[in-house]
């Protein structure tokens, strides 16, 4: 019997997501005869989240008509959850969780009772793939998948279909009567057969792909233009992503151009209105691909596009391309610190202060928008070396800078290192980028990381006239409230700030 599928994806924000790993194993599920739902968490009130610390912060332009005081509370989720698993009754329970997903999960599974006809739980997703002894670990998890799923979903769903036993498919780890079964993972997907399953756009209305942009909510279509990143910073999934399939094929993999126009075209007729290609450094593609891009997105696409890249990538050949658009185009650079040490030494990103002033330079000389990511909070960063991140924000002026708490996730090398040193027992569970950090006996502490944080947008926005009166909003932030509040609230008015002192 084909099984009914209930995917769950136990997102952690208030803000619609797209999950391309659900729509591309619920199409595999359809082509096998599975009836195939969808739950998540997305639209029930979580108190606080990244999105709304960051417009607290003025890191984010507060939005206009975002409804999610009209979100019923997490708490209905679970019956929510609990209802549909009795209804439906599926035979699979598929969750698509990343880490802080894996968090709610696990809280979403202690507040639910499994109907008697209990469907076989499945995790896949980055933190299944990183660290799946964890995810066995908890007696609910039956399956996990480690790596890609096309091929073992598929693998799993026909053997389940037809009676047999699942416990020997490659890329997945099955509790069995006789414990735990880890089997070795298979190659990775070449990049000519990559995206050949298409994503089922079905299960997602119009809320998940509205996004905060510039303070309104817009619909913003999600795209790979390639898959994985050649480099290998140290804080980064990717690094462990990397290492996880070595000896398994390319890890970094171009899109056929003709499935990348396909698919763009089918979100234009979905509505998009903005396109963000996800691919963590767009201009390590060469100069005659992006050439291509530019002159078929120009004469075809014409829409706003949103672009990540890493600096030393950012030449005057390819910024002239993507100019002459004429579209507007925000490019988002990892900056991470402006300490040479941290960059260095700790982020193991190999590039010079210097390169990422001239990288800002040439798209700004190009009238393109940027964003600048930067973390605070490091292991053994000091007071000092946050503080030259921020100055090298006020020199660089980027469009918008965000600040984030660095937090080292499973498989991460700054984990293992992290763990060395003391500064975490590993096992702490995942955290977003706003909250406090969970690092140990640091030249800054916990509390001087967030008030730092909380001020990152006065320090590098407001003209220096202010700035003591934002370092009073970040010494002795109880008193000054208000004051911190009056401060945000210019960042974003319309007139300019003039004036003197506060
Ligand atoms: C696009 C992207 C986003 C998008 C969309 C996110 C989304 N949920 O779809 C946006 C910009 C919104 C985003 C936001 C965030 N992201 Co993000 N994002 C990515 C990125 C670049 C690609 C993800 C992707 O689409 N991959 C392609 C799909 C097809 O691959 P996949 O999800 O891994 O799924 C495959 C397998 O894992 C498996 N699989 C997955 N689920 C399941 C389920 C079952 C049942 C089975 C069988 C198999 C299976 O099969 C799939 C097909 O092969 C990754 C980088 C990366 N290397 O993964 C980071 C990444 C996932 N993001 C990350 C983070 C931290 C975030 C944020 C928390 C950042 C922030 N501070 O706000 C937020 C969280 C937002 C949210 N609510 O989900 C981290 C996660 C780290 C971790 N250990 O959890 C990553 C790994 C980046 C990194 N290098 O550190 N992100
Ligand atoms: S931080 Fe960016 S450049 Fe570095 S490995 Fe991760 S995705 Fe690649």
């Amino acid at each position: 019997m084909n099984p009914r599928v209930l995917f769950f994806f136990p997102n952690t924000s208030n803000d619609g997501v797209l999950p391309l790993a659900v729509g591309i194993l619920s199409t595999i599920a359809k082509n096998q005869q599975c009836d195939v739902r969808y739950f998540e968490s997305t639209f029930y009130n979580k108190t606080s989240t990244a999105t709304e610390e960051r417009e607290s912060t003025g890191e984010f332009k507060p939005v206009e008509g975002r409804n999610k005081n009209e979100y019923p509370p997490l708490s209905q989720l679970y019956s929510d959850l609990q209802d549909i698993l009795t209804s439906y009754q599926p035979q699979v329970l598929a969750v698509h969780a990343n880490s802080l997903e894996w968090e709610l999960f696990k809280e979403v599974m202690a507040r639910i009772v499994m109907p008697d006809h209990a469907p076989l739980v499945f995790v896949g997703g980055v933190h299944a793939t990183i660290d799946p002894e964890s995810v066995m670990q908890m007696d609910f998890v039956d399956v996990a998948c480690v790596g890609e799923g096309e091929g073992a979903w598929g693998d799993f769903l026909r053997a389940e279909k037809d009676g047999n036993d699942i416990s020997y498919i490659e890329n997945l780890w099955v509790r069995t009567q006789n414990g735990v079964r880890r089997n070795p993972m298979r190659p990775l997907i070449p990049s000519d057969r990559l995206w050949n399953t298409s994503v089922d756009y079905s299960l997602f209305d119009k809320r998940h792909m509205l996004k905060p942009y510039d303070g309104e909510m817009r619909h913003r279509a999600l795209i790979e233009y390639s898959r994985g990143c050649p480099y290998d910073c140290h804080y980064c999934v990717n690094s462990a992503l990397k290492e996880k399939f070595q000896g398994l094929g390319r890890y970094f993999r171009v899109r056929p151009f003709e499935s990348f126009q396909q698919e763009v075209r089918r979100l234009v007729d979905l509505g998009a209105e903005i396109f963000q290609l996800q691919d963590e450094c767009f201009f390590s593609n060469n100069v005659a691909d992006i050439q291509r891009f530019c002159e078929w997105y120009r004469s075809e696409i014409n829409l706003p596009l949103l672009l990540q890249t890493r600096p030393e990538s950012v030449t005057d050949e390819k910024m002239c391309l993507v100019a002459k658009m004429g579209l507007p185009v925000q490019v988002s650079l990892g900056v991470e610190s402006g300490s040479t040490r941290i960059l260095r030494k700790i982020c193991n990103r190999q590039m010079s202060i210097e390169s990422i002033k001239k990288a800002f330079k040439v798209i700004h000389k190009y009238g393109l928008r940027s964003n600048a990511y930067c973390m605070i909070g490091f292991p053994t960063e000091t007071r000092e070396e946050a503080f030259q991140t921020i100055n090298l924000i006020r020199e660089i002026t980027p469009t918008i800078a965000i600040m984030s708490v660095f937090y080292p996730f499973q498989g991460v090398p700054l984990r293992q290192f992290c763990v060395d040193q003391g500064f975490i027992n590993g096992s702490e569970s995942a955290r977003t980028f706003t909250d406090d950090t969970i690092l140990r006996d640091q030249p800054m502490n916990p509390d001087e990381i967030k008030n730092i944080r909380r001020c990152f947008s006065l320090y590098t926005k407001l003209p220096e006239r202010f700035l003591p009166s934002v370092e009073r909003c970040e010494l002795e932030f109880e008193q000054n409230r208000e004051l911190f509040a009056e401060l945000v609230e210019r960042l974003w008015a319309s007139e300019p700030i003039t004036k003197e002192g506060m």
